[in-house]
């Protein structure tokens, strides 16, 4: 069965440094780049804001199309990504998961490369990660959560554990990087 990798939201803006910047969400981007070889495929998504969102009701301005918080990780490894999606792109749209992105259908995507088996990893696993592989599953694709290519916003402490538990609720897969052969 073929599968692909979606490298949620490795942005400069969620990692240190960055205006929504989440612990550790740099240390994301080496085993990511390590593991890349061992899919079919690889899609990013990228979080992608006009200036004006109603999400900044919520959150810091972050990820404004365009400028240089809403770049990838600059150690990201980006040849291999075939596929770039970008969500929240309008003013009244949180856009957390990847399959609300406006460019591109990823599940249409995925259906015309024969992709079953979608692993997710990157940033956020409490907010875009979780939506993403939530979304995959009712999607019907098995879904993997790869533990050690994730990290958390933690409003509350303990919303990362929360996360993984309903991922693993919903039917998702959770595996280190190390078992992805
Ligand atoms: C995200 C909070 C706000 C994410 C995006 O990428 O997980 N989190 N916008
Ligand atoms: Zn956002």
């Amino acid at each position: 069965m073929k599968r692909a990798l979606l490298i949620v939201d490795v942005q400069n803006d969620f990692c240190p440094g960055g205006a929504l910047a989440v612990k550790d969400g740099d240390k994301v981007v080496p085993v990511i780049n390590g593991i890349m070889d061992r899919f079919d495929l690889v899609i990013s998504s990228q979080d992608w804001h006009p200036a004006d969102s109603v999400h900044f009701e919520k959150w810091p301005p972050h990820c404004i199309s365009g400028t240089a918080g809403a770049d990838y990780h600059p150690e990201l490894d980006k040849e291999k990504i075939v596929l770039r999606l970008l969500k929240g792109t309008e003013n009244k749209d949180d856009g957390y998961s990847a399959f609300e992105a406006t460019n591109a259908s990823l599940t249409g995507f995925l259906q015309e490369h024969k992709i079953q088996n979608l692993y997710v990893c990157g940033l956020t696993t409490d907010y875009c990660v979780k939506a993403s592989v939530m979304d995959a599953l009712d999607e019907g694709f098995h879904t993997y959560l790869i533990t050690d290519a994730v990290a958390a916003v933690n409003i509350q402490p303990g919303d990362d554990k929360k996360a993984l538990q309903e991922m693993y609720a919903g039917g998702s897969v959770l595996v280190e990087s190390k078992e992805i052969q």
